[in-house]
C-alpha cells in the first residue's frame, strides 16, 4: 500500500496542498489508516503507562474490613462512623465511658499471609480523650489460632493525637499461615479514666505490586479496539457539529461527504502526538503506587514533571492542530475566504469537543 497516495501525512507538513487534493478527491480509505495507526498507537502508549505503574495488590481487595462492624469486638460501643472516615464510606468507631483503655479486635477468616506475600499493614487511626490527655502506649497485636504465632507491636511514637494517623508496619517477620485476628489497643495512665473514643480505617493488608496493565497481547487487542471505538464516535460527533453549522452559513452547498473525510483527516495530528508521547512514556522510571503513595519519590517527581507536556500532546496540541486544518478543509469545501472558513470552522470543532464530551459522559466513558 502507498501511504502517500492518500495524502495522510500532506495534510500534516503542506495542509493547504493536503486538503486542496482531499476535497477534489474525496476519500475515507485515508481517514481509515489513520484511525488505526493512531489506535495503534494510543494503545501501546496505554500499554507503557500502564506497565510501568505498579499498583499494590491488597488484601482485602476493597476496604470490607472497615464498613461494617461485621467481625469486630470491642471493650465498648461499636458503630460504623459515616461522617469521620479516610477510606470508603465508613471507619468503625468504639466508644468507651469511663475508662483509660480502648480495645478493637477485627476476627477475619483464617489467612496465609506468607503464601500471599502480605508484608505490610496499613491502617489508620484516630483517638478522643475527653479531657484531651495524650495516650501511654498504643499496641497492635497480629494473632493466630496457635497462640505461639502472634505478633505485637507498639505504634505509640507514630501517634497523631486528635487527627488521624495514617500508619503502614512491616509484618514481614513473621511467616504467617493462620493469621485470624487483628487487635488495636490504646492506654492511658490509670488515673486519666475518661470518654474515649477509637476510629479505625483503611484496614488492609500490602506489599505485593503488579503492573496496572499487564503486558499481554489481549490486553493490547483490547486498547486498540477501545482507541478505534473512541476515534469513530469523535469522528461522528465532529461531523454531526459541522453539519449543524454548515447547514445554516453554507445552505444549498450539499457536500457533506467531502466534509465526512476532510474532518477525519483532521485527526492526522493525533499519530504524531501519540507517537510523541509514547517516546517520552519509554524515559520513565517504573514507579510503585502504594496505598499510601509516595509522591516524593525521584521517580514519581520524573512523572510528574513530564505530566503536563503528556497532558497537552494527548489533548490540546491535536484540538488546536485540527481546528486549524478544519479551517484549511473549510476553505477549499465551501468556497470561504480565509477568515472566514477559519472562524466557523473554530466555532463548530469547538461545539464538537463539546458534543463529544456530553456523548462519552452518556455513554459512561
Ligand atoms: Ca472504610
Amino acid at each position: 500500500m502507498n501511504l502517500k497516495q492518500y495524502n495522510i501525512f500532506k495534510v500534516l507538513y503542506s495542509p493547504i496542498k493536503g486538503f486542496k487534493e482531499i476535497t477534489e478527491n474525496p476519500t475515507t480509505t485515508g481517514v481509515i489508516i489513520i484511525m488505526v495507526l493512531s489506535s495503534l498507537l494510543l494503545a501501546g502508549l496505554r500499554m507503557s503507562i500502564g506497565t510501568k505503574m505498579l499498583v499494590e495488590n491488597t488484601f482485602p481487595a476493597d476496604e470490607a474490613w472497615t464498613e461494617s462492624i461485621d467481625g469486630w469486638s470491642s471493650n465498648g460501643n461499636l458503630t460504623v462512623e459515616q461522617t469521620d472516615s479516610i477510606m470508603g464510606n465508613y471507619s468503625i468507631r468504639c466508644f468507651v465511658q469511663n475508662s483509660s483503655v480502648i480495645q478493637m479486635k477485627k476476627t477475619i477468616e483464617p489467612l496465609n499471609c506468607s503464601e500471599k506475600g502480605l508484608k505490610k499493614l496499613y491502617f489508620s487511626v484516630k483517638l478522643n480523650h475527653t479531657n484531651n490527655v495524650p495516650p501511654a502506649e498504643a499496641t497492635l497485636r497480629l494473632l493466630s489460632p496457635d497462640e505461639n504465632k502472634s505478633f505485637e507491636t507498639s505504634f505509640i511514637n507514630l501517634l497523631n493525637f486528635t487527627t488521624w494517623s495514617n500508619l503502614s508496619l512491616s509484618v514481614s517477620t513473621q511467616s504467617w499461615e493462620k493469621l485470624n485476628c487483628l487487635e488495636f489497643q490504646i492506654e492511658w495512665p490509670q488515673n486519666q479514666t475518661a470518654d474515649l473514643t477509637l476510629l479505625v480505617d483503611g484496614l488492609l493488608f500490602g506489599g505485593t505490586f503488579s503492573p496496572e496493565i499487564s503486558a499481554t497481547a489481549g490486553n493490547y487487542v483490547n486498547l486498540f479496539l477501545y482507541s478505534v471505538f473512541m476515534f469513530i464516535i469523535s469522528w461522528a460527533v465532529y461531523f454531526l457539529a459541522f453539519v449543524l453549522i454548515f447547514k445554516v452559513i453554507a445552505s444549498g452547498q450539499k457536500r457533506e461527504k467531502t466534509l465526512f473525510a476532510a474532518l477525519g483527516y483532521s485527526f492526522a495530528p493525533l499519530i504524531v502526538c501519540y507517537l510523541v508521547c509514547l517516546v517520552l512514556t519509554f524515559t520513565l522510571p517504573t514507579i510503585e503506587i502504594t496505598v499510601i503513595s509516595r509522591l516524593e519519590t525521584a521517580g514519581f517527581q520524573q512523572w510528574r514533571s513530564l505530566y503536563p507536556v503528556i497532558y497537552a500532546l494527548l489533548y490540546f496540541v491535536p484540538l488546536l492542530w485540527g481546528m486549524n486544518l478544519c479551517g484549511v478543509a473549510v476553505h477549499f469545501i465551501y468556497d470561504f475566504s480565509w477568515g472566514k472558513a477559519l472562524f466557523y470552522s473554530y466555532g463548530a470543532y469547538l461545539l464538537g469537543f463539546f458534543l463529544q464530551g456530553i456523548v462519552l459522559l452518556l455513554i459512561g466513558f
